[in-house]
């Protein structure tokens, strides 16, 4: 999978990172670098540095741990390497992690801020990443550019387990992970192999060589329901949190605190997901407007113009078991659609139950809002409900 990648050869020398090449191609680049051996709010603390200062602390510390292990520790991560350098070409996303909605909205300047999910990180022997999860609960997949890396997974939900009296999470994992076998599950990945980390899996990674890796974080229509109830979960935390505020304000203050602080906290709120959900949605109708002719059946103009009446949920769940049978009703090889107009049903499909589910809480979000939701499950309802019929 990742042997044709120029990282693995421009980066690599038997089986070694060229520290001197890194160093004189991207060595102006400024990068995240965290301290391994500290923790400072249940995180290692980060600076900004550049590449070559990180490969020329690099160089020295592999010159020193010989002789002591007080040096400090330092791990460049979550470099943003493809926007950095946007032509340098050094991997490509490997096709199984190809849907990838986080990335493709970065792409299409969704959010305000345009950090993408695209990460590299460089890290001597003994550099590691405290136990987390990944962020809003994403996929991740991880490449060995060289190195090796033990992976500890703990099963997912069993990190409940092992929370302190305050409701924390460990840091590190690696004594109570011998204590609990059964709960953790360790992994050791070589150069050129690829982890896949599912959502909401709790993990702790130890660089065991000198290591580089390269890793993206992705959502799509198979994780879209976990990423939704976890940011759930974080308006109720920063609503619990902030309850003693609520009697000053009206509904909509109240509201509007709560989600500025969740994206603080959490880093999207609401509307930065309803954002990525209206992003994909427009791409996907674009594409089925684009690759299919259709025009008989549907007008797709009509659906960015619907003035139809807002379906009931029951009428988008409706909906969508009238298309799953209507599909599976297609015998044998006859495809309905090219594949990928199937793939772009199969992201319709998973964004339905999501915003329906939206709709019915009530109070959850702003007026306006809930309008762009309902807006959404109307062109979504009146797309599949087309296709449906073309199918017969
Ligand atoms: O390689 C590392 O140090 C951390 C990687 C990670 O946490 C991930 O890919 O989700
Ligand atoms: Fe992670």
């Amino acid at each position: 999978m990742t042997c044709e990648w120029k990282s693995r050869t421009e980066w690599v020398d038997e089986s070694k990172p060229k520290l001197d090449f890194l160093s004189k191609t991207f060595g102006a680049a400024q990068v995240p670098v965290a301290n391994c051996r500290k923790s400072e709010y249940g995180s290692q603390p980060k600076q900004t540095w550049t590449v070559e200062q990180f490969i020329t602390y690099w160089k020295n510390y592999c010159h020193a741990e010989k002789e002591t292990c007080n040096t400090e520790c330092h791990y460049l991560k979550d470099w943003h390497f493809t926007s950095d350098f946007p032509d340098y070409q050094a991997y490509f996303t490997p096709t199984f992690f190809s849907s990838d909605w986080l990335n493709e909205a970065c792409d299409a300047k969704c959010f305000d801020c345009d950090e993408d999910f695209r990460f590299v990180y460089m890290g001597p022997k003994g550099s590691w990443t405290p136990f987390h999860a990944d962020v809003y609960r994403s996929f991740s997949w991880s490449a060995n550019i060289c190195g090796r890396k033990k992976w500890i997974f703990c099963r997912c939900g069993f990190e409940e387990k092992h929370r302190d009296k305050f409701g924390n999470l460990p840091f590190d994992v690696t004594e109570i992970s011998k204590e609990h076998p059964d709960d953790f599950i360790e992994i050791f990945q070589e150069a050129g192999e690829v982890i896949f980390v599912p959502s909401g899996w709790h993990h702790q990674v130890h660089n065991l060589e000198n290591t580089i890796s390269i890793n993206h974080n992705w959502i799509n229509g198979s994780n879209l329901k976990r990423v939704w109830c976890f940011l759930q979960n974080e308006l109720a935390a920063v609503e619990k949190e902030i309850d003693d505020c609520k009697s000053g304000m009206t509904d909509e203050q109240w509201t509007n605190q709560c989600q500025m602080l969740m994206r603080a906290n959490t880093g999207m709120n609401f509307a930065d997901f309803l954002k990525l959900l209206e992003t994909i949605t427009h791409a996907r109708l674009d594409q089925i407007r684009k690759k299919l002719d259709l025009k008989n059946i549907f007008q797709m103009d009509d659906i960015q113009n619907q003035t139809a009446i807002q379906p009931s949920v029951h009428d988008c769940l409706e909906t969508l078991v009238k298309l799953q049978q209507a599909l599976a009703g297609i015998e044998g090889d006859k495809k309905a659609f090219p594949k990928h107009v199937n793939h772009i049903v199969f992201d319709l499909c998973a964004i339905l139950p999501v915003i329906v589910d939206w709709l019915e809480k009530d109070k959850i979000s702003s007026a306006q809002l809930t309008s762009r939701v309902k807006q959404l499950t109307l062109n979504i309802t009146f797309t599949l409900k087309s296709i449906t019929n073309f199918l017969g």
